[in-house]
């Protein structure tokens, strides 16, 4: 019995090597963490080592508090995660303030948690208290398809929003509630944590322009199925406008759009509809 044996760590194993068949990881690009459920920890915990030192995230989130996150780490390669879990991820721990982890299981070498894991750690707790504690997963990828959009599509929720749901009809069903997009920003600190989590208080996913794509959801496979669907929408929507040189011939209307959410029983972010 090893700590690969846990259907957790075998899941976030599988979603991480996913990402990286799917394209979206080149070299050290993206980073998924995941909320453990308590059982979850007991279940590794005769896995963890002596915990490291404490370390100040520069953000706080109190609602996370002595939590447990798996998380991949910074400048590790998703690549390389199936290979070589121990040096690639690991978990940490949240300290009683909810401002310092601590590592106790992986990232061996001397590695630390994802560059983002700022970010990661203000969205899980923003999500949190928006889905009464539904929400675990946290994945940043860099599909190139919804990055190349940020190069042509005005940065607004509302533009971007409508260009994916238009793209393929299935789209408002998975995100009624549409998509945030945050303007360029340097990445891995506290200020692109902030502008993010602002965001996903109002969305479960959220575009960074020139860089790349932020999910939430309470599981991998909801999770992963977002980025997907987003990412094959975004290629669909790069597609029609390349193969009609600009000029989209025909398109779902807005009223399709009421009537696929009226069929399927979600509500459709209005503000997004004309
Ligand atoms: O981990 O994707 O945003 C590398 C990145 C930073
Ligand atoms: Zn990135």
């Amino acid at each position: 019995m090893s700590i690969f044996d846990i259907e957790i760590v075998k899941k976030y194993i599988r979603m991480c090597q996913d990402g990286w068949e799917q394209g979206w990881h080149e070299r050290n690009g993206g980073n998924l963490t995941y909320r453990m459920k308590a059982e979850e920890v007991e279940a590794c915990r005769p896995f963890f080592r002596e915990p490291g030192e404490w370390v100040n995230m520069g953000v706080a989130g109190a609602n996370l508090a002595g939590e447990y996150f798996l998380t991949t780490g910074s400048g590790k390669f998703f690549r390389n995660v199936e290979p070589d879990p121990e040096h690639s991820i690991g978990i940490v721990e949240i300290n009683d303030k909810g401002d310092a982890w601590r590592i106790v299981w992986g990232l061996e070498g001397g590695a630390k948690p994802t560059s983002e894991f700022p970010s990661h750690f203000m969205n899980h707790s923003v999500r949190v208290a928006a889905t009464n504690g539904e929400c675990r997963v946290i994945y940043h990828a860099h599909p190139a398809n919804i990055i190349s959009l940020t190069y042509v599509l005005p940065l607004t929720a509302r533009d971007f929003t409508r260009a994916l749901w238009k793209s393929a009809t299935e789209c408002p069903v998975v995100f009624p509630g549409g998509v945030g997009v945050v303007p360029w920003m340097v990445p891995g600190g506290a200020d692109i944590a902030l502008a993010t989590s602002e965001l996903m208080k109002e969305y479960d996913a959220a575009v960074w322009a020139h860089h790349g794509l932020f999910c939430s959801g309470p599981d991998f496979d909801i999770t992963f199925g977002l980025m997907h669907t987003i990412e094959k929408a975004a290629q669909i929507c790069v597609l029609a406008l390349s193969a009609g040189q600009g000029k989209i011939r025909q398109t779902i209307s807005d009223d399709n759009l009421r009537a696929i959410a009226k069929e399927f029983g979600v509500t459709l972010n209005e503000n997004f509809l004309d």
